[in-house]
């Protein structure tokens, strides 16, 4: 079923893989044996190894290295997504199911940093894939533009504080796309592991951004994910922040059903993003913590947390500003995503505090 072009550059890239120095998951859990198993599969979609493996094979500098190129991917190359997905999300098993959605009881969570000492500004972003539609890879133009014309009118009524105005990336100057991309209000355009992925086809068509007046609430619109919901506002207000998005979610959900597997919970384009889908993250300034990267590093790591630059993903540091959040996403409930990165994040400063 799969043609012998596909084949080889199947062959080609497992093998330029293997003799890398990547250190990417895909590496690490694509071996001989899970590579022969799969690379002769197709998904209903007609989607192949290679269509979630080419961000991979393209880019050694991948953490993850693989996306699913339709919801079927997950089950049909899971030999493959199944170690990678457990690795990633901190041992959740072929055997494991994600739990049911629980936002918790905002009351108790905390602001981060009362003192504004450390905490430049808090943001929690959720994505959601819609019901009846493939990921990136696989929509068409026409579906690109679908999901936009459907999001517009439900966009025009969002209630209250969420209220605001749409804007296509096909209209907007570039300089105003630059500056919302310098505020860290807009994803990033050419990102080369999505671009590798098939998933900036007919770009821009379909992708835009909706923001309310004061920009702490942002819908993206058909970049990595069909939706990302995304609350942010200076300081370490992280009960606030959080609410709003949670608010933000239930007014899109009266009007749009959001594929959901009983295994996965909320479907996403990357394995990393699977269950709650929720990234709650600081700015945040730990002069002495990060002088020693490493040591940051290790920190993070011992909370679950993920440790990225300033603007993001693949991004250095910049003036001592680090973007620091919850890992995992799978396995454990938003209320609990929520209070992994709070608890962690209390922690960081408190040694940092202490430290002389
Ligand atoms: P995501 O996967 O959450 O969409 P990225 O790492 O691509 O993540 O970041 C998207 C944008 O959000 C970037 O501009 C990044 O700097 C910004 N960002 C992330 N966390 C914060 C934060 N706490 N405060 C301000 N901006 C943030
Ligand atoms: C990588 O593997 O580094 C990229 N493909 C990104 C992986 C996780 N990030 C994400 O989903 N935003």
């Amino acid at each position: 079923k799969v043609s012998p072009d596909i084949l080889r550059a199947l062959e080609d890239g497992f093998e330029k893989l293997e003799k890398s120095d990547s250190n990417s998951l895909l590496k690490k859990y694509l071996t001989r044996q899970i590579f022969d198993q799969l690379k002769d599969k197709k998904t209903s979609f007609g989607s192949s190894l290679l269509d979630c493996v080419q961000s991979g094979f393209m880019n050694y500098d991948s953490g993850v290295g693989i996306y699913a190129a339709d919801p079927e991917a997950y089950v049909v190359f899971g030999r493959l997504f199944n170690p990678i997905i457990q690795d990633y999300h901190v041992g959740f098993t072929p055997e494991d199911k994600h739990p049911k959605l629980d936002w918790g009881d905002f009351s108790s969570l905390e602001n981060l940093d009362p003192n504004g000492e450390h905490v430049i500004s808090t943001r929690v972003r959720c994505g959601r894939s819609l019901e009846g539609y493939p990921f990136n890879p696989c929509l068409t133009e026409n579906h690109y533009r679908e999901i936009e014309a459907k999001l517009i009118p439900i966009f025009r009524e969002m209630p209250g504080e969420l209220n605001g105005e749409y804007k296509s990336l096909l209209t907007m100057p570039k300089e105003e796309q630059n500056q919302l991309i310098d505020d860290h209000y807009l994803f990033k355009e050419g990102d080369r592991f999505l671009q590798a992925a098939n998933a900036c086809r007919y770009w821009p068509v379909g992708r835009g951004i909706f923001f309310n007046k004061t920009k702490t609430f942002l819908i993206w619109v058909n970049e990595e994910d069909h939706l990302r919901i995304i609350s942010m506002q200076p300081g370490g207000d992280l009960p606030s922040v959080y609410k709003r998005m949670v608010d933000g979610v239930h007014v899109l959900e009266q009007h749009l059903t959001f594929s959901r597997s009983p295994r996965f919970g909320f479907l996403t384009f990357c394995p990393s993003n699977l269950g709650t889908t929720i990234r709650a993250s600081v700015h945040i300034k730990v002069p002495k913590l990060s002088s020693n990267r490493e040591k940051l590093e290790s920190l993070a790591e011992k909370y679950h947390l993920q440790v990225r630059g300033t603007r993001g993903e693949h991004t250095e540091s910049e003036g001592g500003v680090y973007d620091i959040s919850n890992k995992r996403r799978l396995g454990l409930t938003e209320s609990d995503a929520i209070r992994e990165m709070q608890d962690g994040i209390l922690e960081i400063i408190r040694i940092e505090q202490s430290l002389g």
